[in-house]
């Protein structure tokens, strides 16, 4: 039995969001970070943690890759080429995406209000500009990342697209655009949006 910790607000979306398009049954948790209830499973207090018959498994993209290699499903097997891409794909996004929303989340409403530093948010919009057109340099023809076969890498450049828009970090390029207003449309999506 799975145990989801983490609202939907949070990058625990990327977990609900998975387990929905696996057609899995879980709990779910929608236990702020820091909280007690998160504090109890992981020192850190982050979110989300994925709780697998007692044992939390922490990070998002750790939980969406357990899940992707135990169900057999949006991965590509562990030891080919098409994983290194696959994994090298998610780094980038790490990397270039997740890392600049995440600085700008903090820079904003996380760090104590005298650490902040707003003007960051103007070289992290600069970048992620830079980061889009790059992304798009590395997408072949298809419907997703790795081309026709949706994989966990998606998963996190759709929530990071939506974080985007959240954040008002433009985005510059049609195509991704385009790649968002479809994933944001899976069911799947939907009824992760919808707890
Ligand atoms: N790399 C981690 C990042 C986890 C993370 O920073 N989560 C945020 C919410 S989306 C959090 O719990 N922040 C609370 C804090 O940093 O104090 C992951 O992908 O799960």
């Amino acid at each position: 039995m799975y145990t989801v910790i983490g609202g939907t607000k949070s990058r625990a979306m990327r977990v609900i969001w998975m387990l929905e398009e696996l057609e899995q049954s879980f709990e779910h948790v929608a236990a702020p970070p820091r909280s007690d209830d998160v504090v109890a499973v992981n020192p850190a207090g982050k979110v989300p943690v994925l709780v697998v018959d007692q044992t939390p498994i922490l990070d998002s993209t750790a939980i969406l890759t357990y899940l992707a290699d135990k169900h057999g499903s949006f991965t590509y097997p562990a030891g080919t080429i098409e994983r290194a891409r696959q994994d090298s794909l998610t780094q980038f996004l790490l990397d270039e995406f997740d890392a600049a929303l995440w600085m700008a989340a903090r820079h904003s409403f996380i760090l104590p209000e005298e650490l902040r530093q707003s003007a960051v948010k103007d070289s992290l919009k600069w970048e992620f500009e830079r980061s889009q057109r790059t992304l798009i340099g590395r997408m072949g023809d298809g419907d997703y990342l790795m081309g026709d076969t949706i994989t966990v890498p998606d998963i996190i450049l759709a929530h990071c697209m939506g974080w985007a828009i959240s954040a008002r970090f433009p985005i510059s390029q049609s195509r991704l655009e385009d790649y968002t207003i479809r994933m944001q449309a899976r069911p799947a999506f939907e009824r992760a949006s919808a707890r």
